[in-house]
């Protein structure tokens, strides 16, 4: 039987590009997000193209309800959910504090931290009941430094990376792995959707040098889950090569 796993956010970026990798890797695949075309698309393109198995389930992260009823009312056959990657979450707006958006908190908050939340909730009992299990937890350099503007979803990803420390320790006696994969800067849709859709402002981010790409993310998501069962990664920093954190980068331009 092959392993299944469960991606959040796998509508574009590092989950679409773990979605892909898994699948040449012949793992079966719940892949979620709220663009419910681009799921039947993805799976479309997957199973046309691969023995693997696709099951979409498209529902809004911060919604508690649609949440369960997305993982209740998955059939018998997927219920058996090998690995969780909580991927799914975003930046919204770069401004100080004082004149921060409380929309754009709430979105952070709602999605990075509760919205992983639900899903794990969801999630573990089974993985409990199977003694069996690996969760990915995506965070960010965002969540070991805080740097001027990220306020927020610095916050919302330092809650990510103290999650993740606690679901290892309770999840430690019943056989579940727990990893956290901290990226620096990946070119996705996430500037994009940080500066809400201000293309020119989101290239900024990476002018003058050579972003991850979310397969970079996807190959170390994919060593993290092949790992022999007596090894656990329990947290992994990548960066650009030309970035050594939060604050030095190396811009060939300036
Ligand atoms: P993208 O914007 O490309 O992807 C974000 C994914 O999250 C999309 O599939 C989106 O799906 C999903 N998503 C967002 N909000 C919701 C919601 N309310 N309900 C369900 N799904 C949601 O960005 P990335 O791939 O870069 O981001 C993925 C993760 O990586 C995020 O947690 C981000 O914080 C983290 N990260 C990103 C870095 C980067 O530099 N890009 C660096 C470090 C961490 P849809 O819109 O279809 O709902
Ligand atoms: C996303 C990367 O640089 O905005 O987590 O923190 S950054």
């Amino acid at each position: 039987m092959k392993n299944i796993a469960l991606i959040t956010g796998a509508t574009s970026g590092i989950g679409e590009a773990t979605m892909r990798l898994l699948a040449e890797n012949h793992f079966d695949l719940i892949i979620t997000g709220r663009r419910a075309e681009r799921l039947e698309v993805l799976k479309k393109e997957i199973t046309d193209t691969s023995d693997v198995h696709v099951l979409t389930r498209c529902f809004d992260i911060r919604n508690r309800d649609e949440v369960s009823s997305a993982i209740s009312s998955i059939p018998s056959e997927w219920q058996h959910i090998d690995i969780l990657i909580n991927n799914a979450g975003l930046a919204a707006g770069f401004d100080t504090i004082q004149e921060g958006n409380i929309d754009d908190w709430e979105q952070m908050i709602d999605t990075n931290v509760k919205g992983l939340l639900y899903i794990s909730r969801a999630v573990i009992p089974g993985m409990i009941e199977r003694k069996k299990g690996h969760i990915i937890n995506i965070s960010s350099t965002a969540g070991k430094e805080v740097y001027a503007k990220g306020n927020v979803y610095c916050a919302t990803k330092h809650a990510v990376d103290a999650i993740n420390k606690a679901m290892r320790i309770d999840l430690l006696e019943h056989g579940i792995k727990v990893t956290s994969i901290n990226p620096g800067m990946v070119e996705t849709e996430f500037s994009v959707v940080r500066f809400k859709g201000n293309k020119e402002k989101a290239d900024h981010v990476y002018s003058g040098l050579d972003p991850l790409r979310g397969n970079d993310i996807a190959e170390i998501i994919l060593f993290t889950l092949t790992r022999p069962a007596h090894v656990n990664l329990n947290e992994i920093i990548i960066t650009p090569a030309a970035q050594a954190n939060s604050f030095y980068i190396y811009r060939k331009n300036q």
